[in-house]
């Protein structure tokens, strides 16, 4: 038995032998309008000019067409301008020196003025290695990494390395990889300059930032398709994010009842527990927006189905939440249960909408309901029959739809590679089918609900999916460790333009202490998506379920989470407009402060423009934060900090570290029960004095139509000019009415003279003044 064994062990190098194979050197090349072809022997290389900014380098030895991505929505420009030289190519734009090398064929970025970005090693630049294409990049001394969306580690990449492979990930830790999503997409920092690099491949994909090398390189590839990137040569964090999610797009302005408080469980198990649920936060006046039906509201877990005996009459369980201003989510799952009679699997079956084997059978795995075919969500047919399925919810009034196990998963998790979707097979798309999925969901939704705006939370994601739906980091611990990762998830999926996002607050697996959970609520206020959810199993998790002094300081913060209602709804606002997201971490900021990238700050966030969070362990009751450089106040105390160090704060379970910064505005309204209450009427303005004169984009709509797309919005820039002590609120743009009658200013950090002031909040400009 041994000696077969090594008969065919040293047989085997025989058989098996992976090619080398070397990108060459530059043979011919032309233009045609805004395209760079680039031949060599052995392949061709592709250059578009995307913007000044963007540039695009599609590498392969044998281009498919159409060109074509999920990702990328914008055209490349229509003209490119390039020079020749001896032995080079050069593109120029106001921003890049893209350096095309000829022998051997290299590609090499610099800013305008010739300072080096982002260059090929220049030993081995792009090969390709058996299907695989790889390209290794020079790394700088100094260079450090951010970016990848979900994936768990430091902020500072630098040194390690990840697999893009979407994987339902339960039980994962700070070491798994991969995690659910996949975001091909890293900013990188050296020298005090900023780059960005986009492999837009949906194919399993790798990233090596100096990990497995000497300190001469990092690399990155995928196992098949093209090398297809786009370089992003602008400086500044944030103005990159502005340009990647240009190219990719951008998420709409969200139902203003999804940023409200929502509670999840696996599951409430009938219209009597979730009614239950909601009226016990309407009688202890915590305030609360959504509830969610986990797989057991379903009949045998057959999508599109209400259980029948525990979901009796969904209609009249819509109503009374209706009544109670709640709004429900409810769960899909792609798997679609083999049972004849069951409509979705007679019409999927009939349609031929499912994937399949290459000879023609439809892939059978198992999940919830036993045996299930997968929708194959990459064609336009089916992702329109899945979307006008949603008819099952949408008539009783469901407005919110949660896209689970998409990655896809089914038990075993090792769908074989030989499973097609459209006309590809599942290596090469895998990474993007719960994209499509919630494509799927979000386009066949938003078509039901009547010019309402649909709510759609996904798990599996790939760039672009900011365009349809929030995502959640999946099944997460509760402990410390893991609220700390949970924030930097959130913070690094806002580097790759998905500004809503939430984490299962309370941990999903495990059950947190009641100090955790109380810590945890803390920080929900300032995650953009605010949503406690638990394993099946686990003990009930709701806000009163802590006793009576913790319940206080939930609601507290609940309600904190209510007031600043105005100032969040402005800041999605301005991820619509620009990318930017809402948990933002402080690299975006202060990009090349060494600091910020300490493991122990390193999950300290901007919250939107103005509010710097400091997450804390449950168990730390006093903490280092790190100010910036800058003036601070400390929100709970309203104490005047100076930045550019590290201070010592208490962190009570009753006072999560929240700074604000020096010359902020920050909108708050009165607290109400649900986001449906119209409130006081009452818009506070809070000015913190700063020496500097600041704006604040204020954006207020009806929070639930898409009529704003039609201008039905209100919209002003509001000024803090402590030189001509002055605030300023220019004329309303935009023909909605804002539901804030009067504007009460309340001044902070100001010596003297400052009153509070109750004024009208008219539409033309207004001025206040203060001495
Ligand atoms: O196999 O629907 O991540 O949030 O509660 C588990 C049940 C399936 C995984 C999701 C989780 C959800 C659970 N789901």
């Amino acid at each position: 038995m041994a000696l077969l064994f090594c008969a065919l062990l040293s047989i085997a190098p025989a058989c098996y032998h992976m090619e080398i194979e070397i990108l060459g050197n530059v043979q011919s090349f032309k233009q045609q309008g805004g395209l760079l072809t680039i031949k060599t022997i052995e392949a061709e290389a592709k250059v578009y000019v995307y913007s000044p900014t963007i540039i695009r380098v599609n590498i392969s030895k044998k281009h498919s067409k159409p060109d074509s991505s999920y990702a990328v929505i914008r055209n490349a420009d229509a003209h490119l301008e390039f020079t020749e030289s001896a032995d080079a190519i050069e593109i120029n734009t106001t921003a890049i020196k893209l350096r095309i090398q000829k022998s051997p064929l290299r590609f090499n970025f610099f800013t305008a003025d010739g300072k080096p970005i982002s260059q090929d090693d220049n030993r081995f630049g792009t090969n390709w290695q058996g299907g695989r294409v790889v390209t290794y990049r020079k790394l700088y001394a100094d260079e450090k990494f951010i970016g990848l969306g979900e994936k768990a580690g430091n902020l500072d990449r630098r040194g390690t390395s990840y697999v893009n492979w979407n994987t339902d990930a339960v039980d994962y830790n700070n070491k798994s990889d991969p995690l659910y999503k996949t975001f091909p997409f890293f900013i990188g920092l050296h020298s005090g300059l900023t780059y960005g690099l986009f492999l837009d491949n949906t194919h399993k994909s790798y990233f090596d930032f100096g990990a497995t090398t000497d300190d001469e390189m990092s690399w990155f590839g995928a196992d098949g398709g093209d090398m297809n990137y786009y370089f992003f040569g602008a400086q500044g964090v944030a103005k990159i994010i502005e340009d990647y999610t240009w190219l990719t797009g951008r998420m709409e302005m969200p139902p203003l009842w999804s940023l409200g408080y929502q509670q999840c469980r696996w599951s409430y198990m009938s219209a009597k527990e979730v009614l239950k649920i909601a009226k016990t936060f309407r009688k202890k006046k915590i305030p609360a927006d959504v509830m969610y039906c986990d797989i057991d509201y379903m009949e045998g877990f057959k999508i599109f189905t209400w259980n029948k005996k525990t979901f009796s009459d969904p209609q009249a369980m819509m109503n009374e939440l209706k009544k109670m201003g709640f709004h429900l989510v409810t769960i899909v799952d792609p798997g679609i249960k083999i049972e004849e009679g069951y409509k979705q699997y007679d019409e999927g079956v009939a349609n031929d909408y499912f994937a399949k084997y290459p000879d023609g059978e439809n892939y059978t795995g198992y999940v919830w309901p036993g045996r299930c075919h997968f929708p194959d969500f990459f064609r336009d047919d089916v992702r329109e029959w899945w979307g006008a399925a949603f008819t099952a919810l949408t008539d009783v009034g469901v407005d919110g739809f949660w896209n689970d196990m998409n990655e896809p998963a089914a038990w075993g998790q090792n769908i074989p590679w030989m499973v097609k979707f459209a006309d590809k097979y599942m290596p090469e798309v895998r990474n993007a089918y719960g994209m499509q999925m919630a494509r799927a969901t979000y386009g066949g939704t938003r078509k039901l609900l009547n010019n309402k705006r649909p709510f759609v939370l996904t798990r599996a994601a790939y760039a672009g999916t900011q365009r349809y739906s929030a995502v959640w980091t999946g099944d997460n611990t509760g402990t410390d460790e893991h609220m700390l990762l949970g924030q930097r998830l959130v913070n690094s999926l806002g580097i790759t333009g998905m500004a809503f996002t939430g984490v299962d607050i309370g941990g999903f697996s495990a059950n947190p202490t009641p100090e955790l959970m109380v810590r945890w609520n803390s920080l929900g206020i300032y995650t953009p998506m605010f949503r406690n959810h638990a394993i099946k199993g686990s003990k009930m998790r709701e806000p009163w379920e802590w006793g009576d002094a913790n319940e206080q300081i939930i609601k507290k913060d609940i309600e904190q989470r209510y007031k600043l209602l105005p100032y969040i709804y402005s800041a999605f606002y301005q991820s619509t407009q620009t990318g930017l997201p809402i948990s933002r971490t402080l690299a975006i900021g202060f990009p090349f402060d060494e600091k910020v990238y300490f493991e122990r700050f390193q999950n300290q966030f901007m919250f939107g423009d103005a509010l710097l969070v400091a997450p804390v362990e449950s168990d730390k009751l006093t903490t280092d934060v790190y100010l910036p450089k800058g003036n601070w106040y400390q929100l709970s105390t309203g104490e005047k900090l100076k930045g550019g160090k590290i201070v010592k704060v208490a962190s009570p379970l009753t006072d999560l570290p929240v700074f604000v910064k020096a010359g902020a505005i920050i909108p708050i309204q009165s607290i109400t029960q649900s986001t449906a209450a119209k409130g006081d009427g009452i818009l506070q303005l809070h000015i913190w004095n700063g020496k500097e004169a600041t704006d604040f984009l204020y954006y207020e709509d009806d929070g639930s139509s898409y009529d704003y797309e039609q201008g039905a919005y209100y919209k002003r820039t509001i000024r803090f000019d402590p030189k001509k002590k002055s605030v300023t609120l220019s004329a309303v743009e935009g023909m909605f009415f804002s539901r804030f009658d009067k504007l009460s200013i309340v001044w902070h950090g100001f010596e003297r003279g400052a009153n509070d002031k109750v004024v009208d909040f008219v539409k033309e400009e207004m001025a206040v003044r203060f001495v």
